[in-house]
């Protein structure tokens, strides 16, 4: 998303943004892996406008990293009523269940049933599920961890519900290939257009084919100079880290 709109990649590439992760992944760099945009239509019994439960570390088994996170950043003012995304308190410390689905297949292609596997997660972590729906005022943003439990209901507003879900990955994050239990190599979508490095160096010149995994960056340093203006000046609700 970040390349197709100037107008919203400027927003994502905000330093702040990055600065916020930063802190809230204990990472010296951040960097932007993936951004989305997300209609959800008043539409209550669509069912496709359900999110079911799942945590974003999932689908990123090429991936190498465990500190990756999302920025939740919606268009206006959102509550339960718009079917806002919804966290499971905690649930980023739980040891995850043995794979037996593909997750290079994306949940919305898939059986939602297949997916419903939060209560079993729980209990395989003697755990109780607490589901929190994030109400984000406009201009706020709500940050989650990469292996926190998340979904969302419908939208029974009358309006679209919109926003922008921005993955981040932190500085030390690189390929890995990874096999599927019946021995094929798990391929996520985006992962025919970046570098396959075990740690991509973010200041080398990206090719354009490999667009996605670029030198978007937040360093230590412009963390460092943006510290002061943290508190108060970007709303960072349910942050779960
Ligand atoms: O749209 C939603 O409610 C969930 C979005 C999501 O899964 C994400 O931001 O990681």
């Amino acid at each position: 998303m970040h390349y197709e709109s100037d107008a919203i990649g400027a927003i994502l590439r905000k330093p702040l943004l990055g600065a916020v992760a930063a802190r809230l992944a204990a990472a010296e760099e951040i960097r932007v892996f993936q951004a989305t945009l997300i209609y959800k239509p008043p539409v209550p019994d669509e069912s496709s406008n359900l999110v079911p439960w799942h945590f974003d570390r999932h689908y990123w088994q090429t991936c190498t990293s465990d500190r990756m996170l999302t920025a939740f950043i919606p268009f206006h003012d959102c509550g339960p009523e718009m079917g806002t995304i919804t966290m499971v308190d905690g649930s980023h410390r739980w040891r995850e269940l043995p794979a037996e689905e593909d997750s290079s297949r994306h949940f919305a292609r898939r059986d939602p049933g297949e997916l419903e596997r939060l209560e079993e997660n729980a209990r395989y972590n003697g755990q109780q599920v607490r589901k929190v729906p994030m109400e984000i005022p406009r201009g706020h943003v709500s940050f989650h961890h990469c292996r926190t439990y998340h979904g969302s209901g419908a939208n029974l507003s009358t309006a679209p519900r919109r926003a922008v879900s921005l993955h981040l990955q932190d500085g030390g994050n690189g390929y890995r290939e990874y096999l599927r239990a019946d021995g094929g190599e798990v391929v996520y979508n985006h992962d025919v257009l970046v570098r396959r490095t075990r740690r991509a160096d973010p200041t080398t010149p990206t090719p354009s084919s490999a667009r996605p995994s670029g030198p978007v960056r937040c360093d230590r340093t412009t963390i460092d100079d943006l510290s002061t203006s943290l508190p108060g000046s970007l709303g960072a609700t349910g942050c779960s880290g």
